[in-house]
C-alpha cells in the first residue's frame, strides 16, 4: 500500500517506516497517524516483516503534533474526535518489536511516539522534549506518563514545566534511549539490532515484549508471577527445545515460530 507521509521499505524481514513530512519536520498530522496507525497494522501481518524500524529524516524524527491542525479545534472538537486515540492505541496493540530510531528533533508528540516503540536508539543529533507548555496545552498522547517513567520525577517535571530539550548524551544518560549511535550509522545500527532481533523465535520476542511491558501495568509480586508462568508456557513450544538443543551440540538454532 502506497502512503503519501510514510516511506516503507522492506528488506529482510526488516521493515523501515520513515515519517515523511519534511515541509512541516514530521508533524503528525490526523492523515499521517492514520497511515502509520494502518501501516503498522499491515506489518503485523506481513510474513515478511518481523521487526519495524521507526524513522524520521535527519532534522526531525518528528516535532510534535500538527500544531497548525490543532490550533483551530475547540473543546468539543478534541473530546468528540478523541484525538490519535485510536492511532496509539494501534500502536501499543502490535505484538512485533518495533525500534524507533531517533535523529533530530523528537518533541511533545514525537518523543511520545519514540517512547511507545519498544526502545529507542538515538543519533547523537537527536532532542527530546515535551514542549507542549509553550502551547498553553499539556502532552496528549503519553509524556506526562511514559517520559516520568523513563527518567524520573524530577527531570520529567523539568522537562514538561519548562519545555526545555534534552540532548543525546543526557537522554541515554536518563534512560530515555538504549544508546547513541553517530548520525551517519544511526539506520545501519538500528537494522543490525532489528536484524539481530528477526533471528530469534518471533514467538518468544512477541512473549518478551508482553512480560516486560507488564512492569509498567501492576505490581512487582504480579509481574513476576506472569513472568514464572510465561517462562513456563515457553517450554510447550518447539523453540524452547531447539533453542537449548542448540546449545548443547554447539549449533546456531534454527527457530521455527511455534
Ligand atoms: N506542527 C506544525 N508545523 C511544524 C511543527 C509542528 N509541530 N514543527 C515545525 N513545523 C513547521 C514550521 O512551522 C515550519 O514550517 P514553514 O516552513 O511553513 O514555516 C517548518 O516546520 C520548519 O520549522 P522551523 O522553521 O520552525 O524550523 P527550526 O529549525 O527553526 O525550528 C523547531 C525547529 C525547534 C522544532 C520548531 O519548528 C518548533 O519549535 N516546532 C514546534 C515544536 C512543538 O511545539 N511541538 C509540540 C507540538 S504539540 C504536541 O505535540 C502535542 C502532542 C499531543 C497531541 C495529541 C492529543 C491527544
Amino acid at each position: 500500500m502506497a502512503y503519501e507521509t510514510l516511506n516503507v521499505e522492506i528488506e529482510d524481514h526488516v521493515a523501515i517506516v520513515r515519517l515523511n513530512r519534511p515541509e512541516a519536520l514530521n508533524a503528525l498530522n490526523a492523515q499521517l497517524m492514520s497511515e502509520l496507525a494502518d501501516c503498522l497494522r499491515s506489518m503485523e501481518v506481513n510474513d515478511k516483516v518481523r521487526v519495524t524500524i521507526l524513522t524520521g529524516s535527519e532534522k526531525a524524527f518528528a516535532a510534535g503534533a500538527d500544531i497548525t491542525e490543532m490550533a483551530e479545534k475547540s473543546f468539543v472538537d478534541v473530546f468528540t474526535e478523541d484525538l490519535f486515540s485510536a492511532e496509539t492505541d494501534q500502536i501499543l496493540r502490535c505484538r512485533k518489536p518495533i525500534i524507533a530510531a531517533v535523529a533530530g528533533y523528537a518533541l511533545g508528540g514525537g518523543c511520545e511516539l519514540a517512547m511507545m516503540c519498544d526502545f529507542i536508539i538515538a543519533a547523537d543529533t537527536a532532542k527530546f522534549g515535551q514542549p507542549e507548555i509553550n502551547l498553553g496545552i499539556v502532552a496528549g498522547i503519553g509524556g506526562t506518563q511514559r517520559l516520568t517513567r523513563f527518567v524520573g520525577k524530577s527531570k520529567a517535571m523539568e522537562m514538561h514545566l519548562t519545555g526545555r530539550f534534552m540532548d543525546a548524551e543526557e537522554a541515554e544518560r536518563s534512560g530515555l534511549v538504549s544508546r547513541v549511535v553517530p548520525a551517519k550509522r544511526l539506520i545501519e545500527e538500528a537494522t543490525a539490532a532489528a536484524q539481530k532481533i528477526a533471528e530469534k523465535s518471533a514467538l518468544t520476542t512477541m512473549v518478551v515484549k508482553e512480560a516486560v511491558n507488564r512492569s509498567y501495568e501492576t505490581t512487582l509480586s504480579e509481574g513476576l508471577l506472569f513472568e514464572r508462568r510465561v517462562f513456563h508456557a515457553l517450554f510447550a513450544t518447539e523453540d524452547q527445545k531447539e533453542g537449548m538443543n542448540a546449545f548443547v551440540e554447539k549449533r546456531e538454532p534454527q527457530f521455527r515460530d511455534k
